[in-house]
């Protein structure tokens, strides 16, 4: 059965409660944008059932009860790096490089070369900062994936790695972002925004792009018709005002540009990294979180649960709470949250199990490419 993702009867009753809380909702059928002295306030007194009504409801007003899913697949270049995040648990210093993998041109072809033949449409390439890899390499990469496989849509590099590379080869970010258009890199995945605020971000990744850099380097993609993600790394020492300057600094991109395909909360884990005194937040406020990302975010269609850092069931449990997206079937490839204790240790999921598992949300699945279009409508039902 297919839910009715609209009930607002919950919502209205708990607002009746609180002025302030009316107020919001008010707002929010009414389309209208949330202040962040608002956005601040859900956090502090939003209870789950109120926000995550609300945000169900907003869901359900631009996407209709459909939720997506895109056939994608990983290459992770390396895990050096020549930054030293404390809630990293994947990189290894160049001087550690011999516990850590560094791929060859032909290694990483070659994992394009295995899904020859297989329906995805997206490889997202991410890794560390490797010192020794430089722009020029990795726009031999993408112009070698181009040639080979010309249908998949490239999404690479954070704008971490992007900084590096860029300021290593002595070009502007323009030019290099150019350069790397040219190759043929079409957009830009969400990773290294963190939290943007300096308070915390001279703590947990002094060392590494800043606000202003990262925000530059996802205006100018999009001033070059690239299309980016964005992502917010929380659950750690920030406090909600961070998070809510994090998201209102996105939101104010989001209105000059319109270039953010969506907003990915990532969730910190805590296993074997120099953060690893700091409890996981509980999954209460991770359904929280979404919800007020949803709410927030007024200008950002998508909200992604990625569902192989957060796991599959708490992944559909979000589809309740705002989210419309779970990102990619086949086999994720990626070892940063495998690394540091997430549940999927090796995930993986068909696009049978992933359109089950949005079925027994009561949602509908449906494939879409990296920017949104819809490929294919899994129907309401379950097979
Ligand atoms: O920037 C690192 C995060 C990000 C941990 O754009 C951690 O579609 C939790 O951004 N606990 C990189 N998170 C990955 C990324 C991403 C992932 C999936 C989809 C997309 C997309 C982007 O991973 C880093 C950092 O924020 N991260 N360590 C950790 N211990
Ligand atoms: Fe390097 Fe990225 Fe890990 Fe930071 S999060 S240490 S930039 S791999």
């Amino acid at each position: 059965m297919t839910l009715k993702p609209f009930d607002l009867s919950a919502v209205l009753k708990h607002a009746g409660h609180d002025k302030n809380l009316q107020t919001i909702t008010d707002k929010i059928i009414n389309e209208e944008r949330l202040s962040e002295a608002e956005g601040v306030f859900l956090f502090e007194k939003g209870e789950l059932g109120y926000v995550g009504a609300l945000a169900n409801f907003v869901a359900g007003r631009l996407h209709g009860g459909k939720v997506y899913f895109n056939r994608n697949f990983h290459i992770e270049p390396t895990n050096v790096c020549v930054f030293t995040c404390n809630f990293c648990s994947y990189s290894r210093l160049y001087k550690h490089r011999d516990d850590g993998w560094e791929l060859s041109m032909e290694q990483m072809l070659d994992i394009v070369r295995k899904y020859d033949g297989q329906p995805v449409t997206e490889v997202h390439i991410v890794g560390g900062v490797h010192p020794k890899m430089n722009l020029e390499f990795f726009c031999e990469l993408i112009s070698n994936i181009r040639a080979h496989r010309p249908d998949l849509h490239i999404k690479g590099f954070t704008a971490v790695e992007l900084d590096y590379m860029i300021r290593k080869a002595k070009l502007s970010i323009e030019e290099g972002m150019l350069k790397l258009k040219e190759a043929g890199l079409q957009s830009l995945p969400g990773g290294g925004a963190e939290i943007f605020h300096p308070d915390v971000r001279n703590v947990i990744c002094a060392d590494k792009v800043d606000a202003d850099g990262w925000l530059h380097i996802h205006q100018t993609a999009h001033q070059l018709g690239m299309h980016s993600n964005a992502t917010m790394l929380y659950g750690h020492i920030e406090k909600y005002e961070h998070r809510i300057d994090h998201m209102s600094r996105l939101r104010h991109l989001q209105d000059k540009t319109g270039g953010f395909n969506c907003f990915i909360p990532l969730k910190f884990r805590n296993g074997d990294n120099d953060m690893s005194h700091i409890p996981e937040s509980t999954i209460i406020e991770d359904l929280r979180l979404y919800a007020i990302s949803r709410l927030f975010m007024d200008n950002f269609r998508n909200l992604k649960a990625y569902w192989p850092m957060l796991g599959r069931q708490t992944a559909q449990l979000s589809l309740a709470f705002g989210v419309n997206d779970l990102d990619g079937t086949i086999d994720d490839t990626t070892r940063i949250y495998s690394m540091a204790g997430a549940e999927e240790q090796s995930p993986s999921l068909t696009t049978e199990q992933l359109c089950d598992l949005i079925h027994a949300a009561g949602r509908i699945p449906v494939e879409r490419d990296t920017l949104y279009n819809e490929i294919q409508v899994f129907g309401n039902e379950p097979a």
